[in-house]
Formats: C-alpha cells, structure tokens, sequence
C-alpha cells in the first residue's frame, strides 16, 4: 500500500479503463434503460425520485435513472470487475484473493436532484478489517465540479464509521444517505476523464453534486474486498424486494476460503 492512499484514503490512476469497455459499457447500460435488453437477474434499476414521482418527465428512459445495482449476472456490465488493470491496482491495495461486490453503473441526470451526499461505504458491507476492502470508481464520461463529479474528504478514513441518514433535502433518492456531523467545508473535487478511475478505502468521507449541464454523467464503481476478511454480519444482508446484494458477490481472483463468492446466475 503506498503512502499517499494510506494518508489520505484514496489514489486517482489516469487513463485505466480503455475506450473499448467504456463503450461497451455505455452501450449496455442504454440497451437496458431503453428495454433492448432484459435486466439480468439480480440487477436493480433504480429511478430517480423525482422521475419515479412524476415530477419531470425524462428526455430519455436514460435521464430517468439513477443507478444499476448488482450488475454481476450481466455478460457486458460484468467485463469491469474483471478487469486486470482494475485487479492490479486493487490487489495491490488489499492483497490477491479479491471478492468484487455491490457493483454499480452510477448515471447522474440533468435536470434532477441527483447529489449523493457524503457518506461512506463501508455501512454497506458485512467484510472486517476496512483496511481490506477498497472502490474503484471509473468516470465513463469527462466529470467536472459542474456535471457532479465525486467529492472527497481526504484523511477521513482514519475515523470511525459515522452514523448516517436520510439528508434533509426535499427529493431523497433510494438509499442515497449522508453521514452527520462532517466538515464538508474540507472536501476536495476530483476532476476526471474517461477511463481515469479512483480506488478509496470503504471509511472515506465521499459524496457527489449537481449535474448542471445537459447531459448525463456516467461513471461505473465496483468494491472489492479480500476474500479472507471475517464476515461480520454472519451470512446476513437484508434482501431489498427481489434482490439479494450477496448474490453481487464474486469471486474475481484467488482463493475464496470461506466460500462467499456466489455462483453466476444466467436468464431464466
Ligand atoms: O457516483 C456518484 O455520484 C457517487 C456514488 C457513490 O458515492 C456511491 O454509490 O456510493
């Protein structure tokens, strides 16, 4: 692990991700959103609020959605995870037998409440030490303070895991909490290309703004966490409708000596 992740929880590697897998990736996603494509099994669309509520209409079925979660069961969507540029990066951090889990395509809007408030992820996984769990967040389009790139605090994952809930704003999206009692006035913007991608340790403080622009801003985020890690919740996640966040996880590389990784499921 190198000093600069170690001090301040995070490292940016420029130009990781090829043209090819962001295109792929992109294309995937608008397949799904336009109904070209079945969701596979497990994956959650997720809308944004205020579409869900009918508040404003979506310019496209793609401006209407916020998120595909638990994407792993999906032939192209999965390709990130498997990454090898992705895993050397990642393996260098948290060491080689690598479960990816909670896997994301995260799509932020024009036109809609899309921030994320600061937060931190590790409220999300059942794995023990933090130390062995790290994200990687690729930008799939340029991302600048104006279309709401991701926020960091950094160093702020040298505290503890802090108590969250909803923010007090009047569009709430699914899920989308903050952490209390932070000094946001301490976050840094980071700026990104296509394909540059962030690795950040699960208790740095992170969060995203606005989309002020016109167009969409799409970014792909996959965590991993060492296969060896003590699973603290002891099998338990809340299953949220029909999906079940364990059956995101995978085995990417390695050993899986307790046997988390789940097996992939194909279309019905
Ligand atoms: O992509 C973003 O805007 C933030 C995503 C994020 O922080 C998360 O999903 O935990």
């Amino acid at each position: 692990m190198d000093d600069e992740y170690r001090e301040t929880g995070f490292r940016v590697r420029r130009g990781l991700v090829g043209p090819e897998l962001i295109e792929a990736l992109n294309e995937r996603f608008h397949a799904i959103a336009d109904g070209e494509v079945e969701p596979a099994p497990n994956l959650q669309v997720v809308r944004n609020v205020e579409i869900a509520k009918g508040y404003v209409e979506p310019e496209t079925p793609a401006h209407g959605i916020s998120k595909m979660n638990f994407i792993q069961n999906d032939p192209v969507m999965r390709r990130y995870a498997e990454c090898p540029a992705i895993l050397d990066e990642v393996e260098a951090l948290i060491g080689h037998d690598l479960l990816a889990m909670n896997s994301m395509y995260l799509n932020k809007p024009p036109k809609v409440d899309g921030r994320h408030p600061l937060h931190q992820d590790l409220l999300y996984f059942p794995f023990r030490p933090a130390d062995r769990i790290v994200g990687a967040w690729t930008a799939l389009d340029r991302v600048t303070r104006e279309n709401g790139c991701l926020v960091v605090i950094p160093g702020s994952h040298q505290g503890p895991l802090l108590e969250h809930d909803y923010p007090d704003w009047e569009h709430k999206n699914f899920l989308f909490v903050g952490a209390k009692g932070i000094d946001v006035e301490r976050r840094v913007h980071l700026e990104m290309e296509p394909g540059d991608t962030v690795f950040f340790h699960p208790l740095l403080i992170h969060g995203s703004g606005f989309n002020k622009t016109d167009g969409l801003r799409r970014a792909f985020a996959v965590h991993f966490a060492n296969a060896n890690c003590e699973d603290i919740w002891e099998g338990r996640t809340e299953s949220i409708g029909k999906i079940v966040p364990r059956e995101d996880f995978r085995l990417v590389r390695g050993r899986d000596p307790h046997g988390y990784g789940a097996a992939p499921r194909a279309a019905d």
